[in-house]
């Protein structure tokens, strides 16, 4: 009898885990980061990294404003339902992206053009940047340090309201001024 049930114990428990029931329910992410390409992840992914370094779980999606108009009118239509506080959309060309995100919902949308074309990113940062007056895209740097500084202002953001991340925020900034020697 002891046996049985102890067998059929092992089975709920490996349902419960195979079907998520027993898992901590997973912390619901706060920022979106989209790219208009699987390419772009490399660029990209300095905004992740940094996000997951604050302790903001980040959902990173393709998402093409061109080529997959549908899935961005879908995601963002749900997007602050959803819980998400920040967007954050990396393009590179004709980067329409962050500001097409920025007219489907009010969350706040920050834009980083993607050096991804002949032109260097240059045709990405104007696209991004050049917003006509009534739907702002927050426009970062070109590349890299636009993901990086994209996740710091998203953290930023969001530390106006939630005292653990703003304690996140300043212990990054303190860090850094440690790492940078006196003397060269
Ligand atoms: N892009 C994709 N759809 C719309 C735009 N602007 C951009 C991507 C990528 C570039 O086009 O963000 O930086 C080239 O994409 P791919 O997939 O051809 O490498």
């Amino acid at each position: 009898m002891k046996e049985r049930l102890v067998a059929v114990w092992g089975m709920f428990a490996l349902h419960c885990r195979l079907y998520n029931l027993w898992e901590e329910p997973l912390s619901k992410p706060r920022v979106a980061v989209l790219m208009g390409s699987k390419n772009d992840y490399d660029i990209m992914r300095p905004a992740e990294e940094t996000l997951e370094s604050l302790g903001i779980e980040a959902d990173v999606r393709v998402i093409s404003a061109h080529r997959t108009p549908g899935r961005l009118v879908d995601f963002l239509g749900e997007a602050e339902k959803t819980g998400f506080e920040v967007v954050i959309c990396g393009a590179g060309g004709a980067a329409h992206l962050a500001g097409v995100a920025a007219a489907h919902t009010i969350l706040p949308v920050l834009g980083v053009p993607i050096e991804s074309s002949p032109l260097k990113g240059l045709d990405a940062l104007l696209a991004t940047v050049q917003m006509p007056g009534g739907i702002p895209v927050g426009t970062l740097a070109i590349g890299k340090a636009g993901a990086k500084n994209a996740a710091l202002l998203a953290a930023a953001i969001i530390a106006r309201k939630d005292e653990g991340i703003r304690a996140n925020l300043q212990e990054f900034r303190r860090a850094q001024s440690e790492d940078v020697p006196d003397r060269p």
